[in-house]
């Protein structure tokens, strides 16, 4: 029975349709969904820290209604994934207590300290940019949940995308004074930006096996590449620089060619010695901590209506 209901789940991979979640699965594609999926609604959450950092002190009542509306937005992302993780088996709960405990990642980028308000723009442009890259493909995602989950949150990536360009935007056409703030951030997040993609594909041990299962469409340097590609053209018309001598137009691959991050600085955040690590994590224990009387007073509450 095994190994016609496999031949199904390869007939449905094969086909490129979708594995819905009462399918039979390889053990191992369950697992790595989960490891995938948990990651990334980790990353949404997480991620709310370094913007929401700037929220109180947001320039104008306009761009506080923005950014309030962006980090709301990251928690929404946070919640469909979660659920779509939940279809594996795995409470939200349970992964929740993973993350703080340490024992589940969250995407590299939101280990970097945001020191000044432009950076809330370069975010928007440089690492919603990188997100909408990498996700867009998963749009197309065998596992049904996952992939209609990224129809809709590629959409509102799009929407903070465009905010940040535009907030980048207003501030070159300001003083000398903001366009060094943008040049400055710029700078900063570039490298942990192409971070994002994980590790170069020698060096990625998923990737092969995610790629015959149709979780992930396209290998890390393939996006990493298409990123460096859309930006380019961006960042001169915003007129910034981006810190990279080595990168230019490849007119034999037609490409840019780039430098490499610095890989050994990946491996520590990614390890947990980032510059906000701890923090991240110390807040978001924090915050749980802070919620359980939430949490009771719900499930009291429903006890009661359903009683
Ligand atoms: N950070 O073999 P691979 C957002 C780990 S966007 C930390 O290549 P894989 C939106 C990897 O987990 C950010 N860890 O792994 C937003 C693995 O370790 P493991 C979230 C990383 O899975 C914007 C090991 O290295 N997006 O949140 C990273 O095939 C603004 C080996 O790597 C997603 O999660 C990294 N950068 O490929 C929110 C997208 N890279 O698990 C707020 C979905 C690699 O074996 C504000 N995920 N690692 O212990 C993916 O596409 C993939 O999981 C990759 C990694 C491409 C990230």
């Amino acid at each position: 029975k095994e190994s016609i209901l496999e031949a199904d789940f390869d007939a449905i991979v094969a086909a490129g349709d979708r594995v819905e979640p009462r399918d039979w699965m390889p053990e191992g594609y369950r697992k790595t969904l989960v490891r995938q999926i948990a990651q990334h609604a980790h990353s949404e959450i997480i991620g709310m820290q370094p913007e929401g950092n700037w929220i109180t002190r947001a320039p104008s009542l306009r761009r506080k209604a923005i950014l309030l509306a962006k980090v709301q937005d990251e928690a929404g992302h946070g919640l469909y994934l979660y659920s779509a993780c939940e279809t594996l088996g795995v409470s939200r709960d349970e992964l929740t207590r993973l993350l703080i405990a340490g024992k589940q990642k969250y995407s590299s980028i939101f280990n970097y300290p945001t020191l000044s308000y432009a950076d809330v723009g370069t975010i928007g442009w440089l690492v919603d940019g990188a997100a909408i890259c990498n996700q867009v493909p998963l749009c197309r995602t065998s596992f049904g949940p996952y992939g209609r989950a990224m129809i809709r949150i590629c959409k509102e990536e799009s929407f903070h995308q465009r905010q940040g360009y535009e907030l980048l935007m207003t501030m070159m056409r300001g003083t000398d004074e903001q366009r060094a703030m943008v040049q400055e951030s710029v700078d900063r997040f570039w490298w942990p930006a192409l971070m994002m993609f994980g590790p170069p594909d020698e060096e990625s041990p998923n990737t092969a096996q995610s790629m015959a299962w149709g979780i992930k469409r396209n290998t890390n340097d393939d996006l990493r590449q298409r990123f460096v590609d859309m930006t380019v053209p961006q960042a001169e018309a915003l007129g910034v620089t981006l810190p990279d001598p080595d990168l230019r137009w490849n007119d034999e691959r037609g490409h840019h060619d780039f430098g490499q991050p610095d890989w050994d600085e990946f491996m520590q955040v990614v390890k947990g010695n980032g510059p906000c690590n701890a923090q991240r994590l110390v807040h978001r224990r924090r915050a749980h901590e802070d919620g359980a009387w939430v949490r009771e007073a719900a499930t009291a509450f429903a006890a009661k209506a359903s009683a």
